[in-house]
């Protein structure tokens, strides 16, 4: 795989950038949570935890795509220490039980129903970023679709009961918070299935240095939207909702 310098640096630029969204979304999170009622703190404070293990591991992958390249003579070479994908798969594998949990608390279950969904959604979410793992690090066109097939079962599964799931509780809302609610399910189901996608594009005939910078700003680009996006209209849903109990709503 010829990567050009160019193409090294606009996705050194992506990485760069996903580590300033995150940081951002974070501060952001944190100190604005005091200004949603007690009963949305947790779903604020979990968002803020969310965009700041992603800041971590993408400060990990920056380091890493930095030193698996040197230029010599004006062309790009590999060094002898190879990228480190794991680190996103590591980042996922703690990040999308997070943001699932995120969304169970939303819909407002009953205590034994949140906590029966939450572990039941989590064990999904691991075992379909266990299932694309050997997919994600093998350049076989036949292994790749093979462990994207294994991996969209449970990926299947967990969109349709989170859709299902958000649409009820979308009609349980006070009006003021409907349309955010509808939006995160949206976003949701939106940039969740960026993911599958991205995946494919090396077996979709692009070449390989081409589909592996395409792959990295894909993953960034919905890595911003799934996290830092969504956490503050996780914020911004948490906030309508203290106002329409508080009974002074502007909007
Ligand atoms: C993989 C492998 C190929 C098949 C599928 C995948 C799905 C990944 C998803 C990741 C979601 C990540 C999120 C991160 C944000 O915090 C693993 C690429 C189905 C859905 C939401």
């Amino acid at each position: 795989m010829e990567i050009s310098v160019e193409q090294h640096q606009l996705v050194a630029n992506f990485f760069s950038l996903t580590i300033a969204a995150m940081a951002a979304a974070t501060a952001f999170l944190w100190i604005n949570r005091s200004q949603v009622s007690d009963r949305y703190k947790t779903a604020v404070t979990v968002s803020g935890i969310v965009t700041f293990i992603a800041l971590y591991h993408y400060w990990r992958i920056y380091g890493s795509w930095n030193e698996a390249y040197q230029v010599v003579d004006g062309t790009l070479v590999a060094t002898d220490k190879p990228f480190n994908d794991a680190y996103r798969y590591v980042d996922w594998l703690l990040t999308v039980p997070l943001l699932l949990v995120e969304l169970i608390l939303v819909m407002k279950l009953t205590a034994s129903d949140t906590f029966k969904k939450s572990v039941r959604l989590g064990a999904l979410a691991a075992l379909m970023i266990v299932l694309g793992y050997p997919g994600e690090i093998s350049d076989v066109a036949g292994t790749r679709w093979l462990w994207w097939s294994l991996s969209m079962i449970p990926f299947l599964w967990i969109v349709y009961e989170l859709f299902i799931g958000l649409r009820s509780a979308q009609d349980a809302q006070p009006e003021s918070a409907k349309g955010l609610i509808g939006a995160a399910r949206y976003l949701v189901i939106g940039s969740w299935a960026f993911y599958p996608i991205v995946f494919l594009f090396p077996m979709l005939g692009l070449s390989g240095a081409a589909a592996e910078t395409f792959v990295q700003i894909g993953y960034s680009v919905a890595d911003i939207v799934a996290k830092a996006v969504f956490g503050i209209l996780i914020f911004a849903i948490a906030m309508r909702k203290t106002e329409a109990e508080k009974g002074t709503v502007t909007l």
